[in-house]
């Protein structure tokens, strides 16, 4: 470690005058061209974490969802989780030094979490499509090999893709084979181990369209497909060849307009689904034959799952507990319905995974989804190894079981929420309870519901408590949204500060769409005037 080195590399990647950033829910994210100096320092950041944790450390350049023009970084901790909190102030202290304060600032780090420099450091690198995350992650490589880091790029991967390369790093292989190629085997075998019971009834072909929002996830389910083929053909839609990244496309796009991306071609009850940029998140839909379009979220994802994998477990009678974990955003009707139908305990978190991901790890099986598609199932440790020794040793039926639940270990990327899982999990599942796209849908019907988006000059005067249902601050915005709340029926809404853009984001939900609507424009026009509303 050469404190000259470092300074001269740095100036290599200086940070823009008076730029301030903050590592949020998902890491760094803004306009590419402001992001160099940060990917460089984000590689200095994953060799002293290396370095403490003794592990390999992923970085992954991305903005998922994002427009194409935007880019962004996280770290990636041991165990393929998020970086931990303590950490993540590190990071904003380090993106935001000013260019004579970089070497001092490292130093500093390293003194508060008690790192040894002299410790060997490994990092791992992978990137989305963007045009800029080529050049973005050559920074980053930079910035590894001037503190001495040894690394890995493994270019073009899917986000969760990362994280299972970091996790098998880390698990000397027991996870999983740290390649392309050992993801997809593993994932493709478990899923076709799975799907071999329901293919003995003669539901043999199935097929899906996928709208891969013109990102990485293109590239990644065409080369896996050949391994899951047997199982499942896949029809992809908005893969990269000529659209623009997220643009009208992908899983947020369809999510949050609440109809169907463009370059679809949708046929009537056809069952389709959209990744987002990087492949984290995943959102069902069809078309009816009045040509409604049907949205299939997040949390009808996690009802589907849940409910199938609390069968298995009542089948194999072994006092496994299952739990789900969603956000405020949920759609009221899916928590009715989990706690008053299916009676699983319901529980909410603050928005972001790692939230959700810690609340899910209380449960022998954690089921946890964003309303936004982006989830996974966690098995504990004891669990998985119980799971495993009763598919060898029960009888018949239990044993099938218990069979099936370990392809479903196997399957989820359970270092992250991965839609490429997700997806084979949910066909999996469809196919195996005999489910057309349309029953799954009618497990219940979702509220009515609106999210906006309201620009205020520091969204930090809104504080929320209660898992961010309620504000503290400013005051009066509560008072002022229980109001508007209590003039509609089946009402709910609540508003709290975006961890990823500028903006206060709103939501409403109520009987009617109309309702909805005019709630949610409601309580913006309150969040406006209470908390300092700027523009229009
Ligand atoms: P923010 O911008 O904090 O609302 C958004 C999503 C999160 C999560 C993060 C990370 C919504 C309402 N919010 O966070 O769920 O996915 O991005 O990507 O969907
Ligand atoms: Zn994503």
């Amino acid at each position: 470690m050469d404190p000259e080195a470092v300074r001269k590399h740095s100036a290599l990647h200086a940070k823009p005058d008076g730029l301030v950033l903050q590592y949020g829910t998902a890491g760094f994210r803004t306009k590419a061209e402001r992001l160099d100096h940060v990917m460089f320092r984000m590689g200095l950041l994953a060799v002293l974490r290396s370095k403490q944790t003794k592990s390999t450390i992923g970085v992954m350049v991305t903005a998922s969802h994002n427009p194409e023009e935007d880019n962004g970084v996280k770290l990636v901790d041991p165990l393929g989780e998020m970086l931990a909190p303590s950490w993540e102030e590190h990071a904003t202290c380090l993106a935001n030094a000013e260019e004579r304060d970089v070497w001092r600032v490292l130093m500093d780090i390293s003194e508060k979490a008690a790192v040894n420099l002299q410790q060997e450091a490994f990092v791992v690198i992978g990137r989305d499509t963007r045009p800029s995350s080529e050049r973005l992650s050559q920074s980053v490589i930079d910035g590894v090999t001037v503190l001495g880091g040894q690394f890995h790029d493994y270019g073009l991967l899917t986000t969760p893709q990362l994280h299972y390369m970091v996790y098998c790093r880390n698990s000397s292989g027991r996870y999983g084979e740290a390649t392309i190629d050992g993801y997809y085997q593993k994932l493709s075998t478990a899923f076709v181990e799975l799907t071999k019971q329901a293919f003995c009834g003669g539901n043999e072909y199935r097929s899906l369209k996928v709208d891969c929002a013109n990102g990485v996830g293109a590239l990644k389910l065409r080369e896996m497909e050949p391994y899951f083929s047997q199982g499942l053909s896949v029809q992809l839609f908005n893969d990269g060849t000529k659209g623009k990244l997220n643009h009208l496309c992908g899983a947020d796009f369809v999510k949050s307009h609440q109809r169907p991306p463009q370059g679809m071609e949708m046929k009537s009850n056809e069952r389709c689904c959209s990744f987002d940029g990087d492949a984290d998140r995943i959102v069902y839909y069809y078309s009816d034959a009045d040509g409604h379009f049907h949205l299939i979220d997040g949390d009808k994802i996690a009802t589907l799952i849940s409910s199938f994998l609390k069968e298995l477990l009542v089948e194999i009678g072994e006092s496994l507990n299952i739990g789900v974990v969603q956000t405020a955003y949920a759609n009221g009707s899916s928590t009715r319905y989990l706690e008053e139908v299916m009676k699983v305990p319901v529980y909410c978190t603050k928005t972001g995974v790692k939230h959700l991901h810690h609340k899910a790890q209380e449960f022998d099986v954690g089921v946890y989804f964003e309303a936004n598609g982006h989830g996974t199932v966690l098995f504990s440790k004891a669990a998985e190894m119980k799971i495993k020794q009763l598919a060898k040793e029960l009888e018949d039926k239990k044993r099938k079981a218990a069979q099936m639940l370990a392809n479903v270990i196997d399957l989820f990327n359970q270092a992250a929420g991965d839609a490429i899982s997700d997806m084979l999990v949910i066909e999996a599942v469809l196919a195996l309870k005999g489910l057309t796209v349309q029953e799954w849908d009618a497990l219940y019907t979702d509220l009515p519901n609106r999210q906006l988006k309201v620009k205020v000059a520091d969204r930090q005067v809104i504080s929320t408590t209660d898992a961010e249902r309620q504000a503290v601050t400013p005051p009066g915005l509560q008072e002022a949204i229980n109001d508007l709340v209590k003039k509609y029926k089946l009402s709910r809404a609540f508003v709290r500060p975006s961890g990823t853009e500028d903006v206060v984001r709103v939501y409403a939900e109520a009987d009617s769409q109309e309702s909805a609507d005019s709630l949610a424009h409601e309580v913006s026009l309150a969040v406006f005037q209470l908390a300092g509303g700027v523009g229009e």
